[in-house]
């Protein structure tokens, strides 16, 4: 007999998938972490521990409706039935691209619920990310939404129909125009397939890669590591059936949906609030109407909540939790949202790769203002590494490396970007830059490659980002090295000023220099160029976009 090599089957959902290694599957399951069901079953098991309790409300919606666990349940069937009766299968992967909504949640648990592989694109994603995404994952539709939000997706519709021959179809959410509308349609019980029809470790959804650099990657995550992370992330938040989550990140996104967001939240049969508003206008109402308890934000949108108390009048002492986390979180940026809010800072390091650090409830505040948490399960293997590979002591700047229970082993499809991103063993080289306390606590100390070598110098930008905040009058800072003839690379730091910054009096860089050189930084790290912005550039989720920024001021410079 002759050993037959498969040829890849782009159809086939698992070329190019990494599963963790038998052994350690086996570790995990033993331990308990892993529940062998499908995704889907968060939902249904809800449903029937708790029929008749909340399980999401449209607040984006002028009519606000709630669905119960038992709704929900009935419109996830009939949206997975749509789907089969569609022509849809088991395996296949749809690109998902909708803005905060209830029909965000029944179309992803649609999906799940019939097999397919939803692929969590953000409402900010354009052509070039999906039409490489979808070309990556080898997708068979896309769904999206008419321009009812200002941005016409089915004009992206028709364009990646042209780039990408695998897109059979498109459904949309509200006008469909030539395309279909989101299916409904009530299935025979033999047409969605049972628990015992699935695989826990293969591929239950794909996410997309956080970085700035480059075009997205595929993260598959499977059914079990995802319940574990939405089950384990719920313990470490202490939910109950009691709490109501709001949605205010974009709700594809890792930390909205399952750190431990709306998975999270459904592991305990709890509430769901979803806006596509994240302004506090809007959701300060929100969390008193629905007595909001826990919800997540980027540090960008924290600071203009925490400024926001000072005026808006609605009642928001209902908030229990306010997880913070997708960039670093400023010290007194965190001390002044506890000072505002009543100590309900979380501090959350995470990747949609896997490894998620959160601040402990009964942590010290003082902790919780200064690192970005601890690593949320006892089997995550953290390394942190200096840049020849070896482990640094605590309390030493290195890279993370981690592999772990919901760590992937590798992008999907992506042989030779793994062979960068992984080591030989497994470990994710997350390509940031931390300090590690001998408690365990994880402080984020910048990117490894965000370095600026000027004269011979090598300058973090983050050391130089964080001194500049410290400054009264700025309010987001961004460092970038700018060629330059003599010294190599010069410091240009590019600034956004403070609201209350007395109006009209411009900010010097001979000012900020003076201020850095007070605050003791080494002369070779003060900024050599001095850019007023009215505001940065952000990601898909809103987290400030240095390559954006990079651009930019490339565009500006003098040739
Ligand atoms: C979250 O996930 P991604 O995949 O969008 O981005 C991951 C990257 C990290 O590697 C790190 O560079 C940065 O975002 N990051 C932080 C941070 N949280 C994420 N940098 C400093 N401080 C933090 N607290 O961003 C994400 C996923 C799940 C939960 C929370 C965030």
């Amino acid at each position: 007999m002759h050993d037959h090599v498969r040829p890849p089957d782009p159809e086939d959902l698992r070329t190019g998938f990494r599963p963790h290694p038998d052994v350690l599957a086996e570790r995990y399951r033993r331990a308990g972490l892993f529940d062998e069901q499908p995704l889907w079953q968060l939902v249904e098991q809800s449903a029937q521990r708790r029929p008749d309790a909340p399980a999401i409300t449209d607040a984006s919606s002028d009519d606000q409706r709630t669905l119960t666990y038992r709704e929900l349940s009935a419109a996830v069937a009939r949206r997975a039935g749509g789907f089969v009766h569609a022509g849809l299968r088991p395996g296949q992967r749809v690109i998902l691209q909708l803005n905060n909504s209830a029909a965000f949640a029944v179309t992803f648990f649609g999906l799940l619920r019939a097999g397919i592989v939803p692929v969590m694109t953000l409402p900010a994603h354009r052509i070039s990310e999906i039409a490489h995404l979808a070309d990556g994952s080898g997708a068979v539709a896309y769904i999206t939404e008419d321009g009812r939000r200002g941005y016409d997706h089915r004009e992206l519709a028709t364009e990646l129909q042209r780039r990408v021959d695998s897109v059979r179809t498109v459904f949309v959410d509200g006008d469909p125009g030539d395309f279909a509308a989101l299916p409904d349609a009530d299935p025979a019980p033999a047409e969605l397939p049972s628990p015992a029809d699935t695989d826990p470790d293969a591929p239950a959804l794909f996410l997309i890669s956080g970085g700035t650099t480059g075009l997205p990657k595929l993260i598959a995550r499977s059914h079990n590591d995802y319940a574990y992370n939405a089950r384990r992330s719920a313990e470490v938040a202490e939910l109950t059936a009691d709490d109501t989550y709001l949605v205010a990140l974009p709700g594809a996104h890792n930390f909205p949906l399952c750190c431990p967001g709306m998975l999270g939240v459904m592991t305990v049969g709890g509430h769901t609030v979803v806006t596509d508003n994240p302004s506090p206008d809007n959701t300060f109402d929100l969390i008193e109407q629905y007595r909001v308890t826990v919800t997540a934000l980027v540090p960008a949108l924290a600071q203009v909540w925490c400024a926001a108390t000072e005026w808006e009048s609605a009642d928001i002492s209902s908030l229990r939790l306010l997880q913070v986390g997708g960039a670093k979180l400023a010290e007194p940026d965190a001390v002044a949202l506890d000072d505002a809010l009543g100590d309900v800072v979380q501090q959350v390091f995470g990747m949609a790769e896997g490894l998620i650090c959160y601040t402990r409830l009964d942590d010290p505040r003082e902790l919780v203002h200064a690192v970005q948490g601890s690593p949320m399960s006892e089997f995550d293997e953290v390394r942190v590494v200096d840049e020849h590979g070896a482990d640094v002591p605590d309390g030493t700047d290195g890279e993370l490396l981690v592999r772990g229970p919901y760590t992937i082993r590798g992008y999907y499809r992506a042989d030779e970007h793994n062979a960068r991103s992984f080591t030989p063993d497994g470990f994710y080289r997350s390509g940031d830059r931390v300090r590690r306390l001998p408690s365990g606590h994880v402080a984020v100390t910048g990117r490894i490659k965000d370095t600026i070598v000027r004269a011979g110098e090598n300058v973090a930008a983050d050391d130089v980002e964080e001194n500049l905040l410290a400054h009264e009058s700025i309010r987001a800072a961004a460092v970038i090295g700018l060629p330059d003839e003599s010294l190599g690379e010069k410091i240009c730091a590019v600034v956004v000023l403070s609201h209350d910054h007395p109006h009209g009096r411009e900010l010097s860089l001979p000012e900020i220099r003076s201020f850095l050189g007070e605050r003791g930084l080494a002369s070779f790290k003060v900024p050599d160029q001095l850019v007023i912005a009215a505001s940065l550039p952000v990601t898909a989720v809103g987290k400030i976009d240095k390559a954006q920024v990079r651009e930019a001021l490339g565009a500006m410079r003098p040739a």
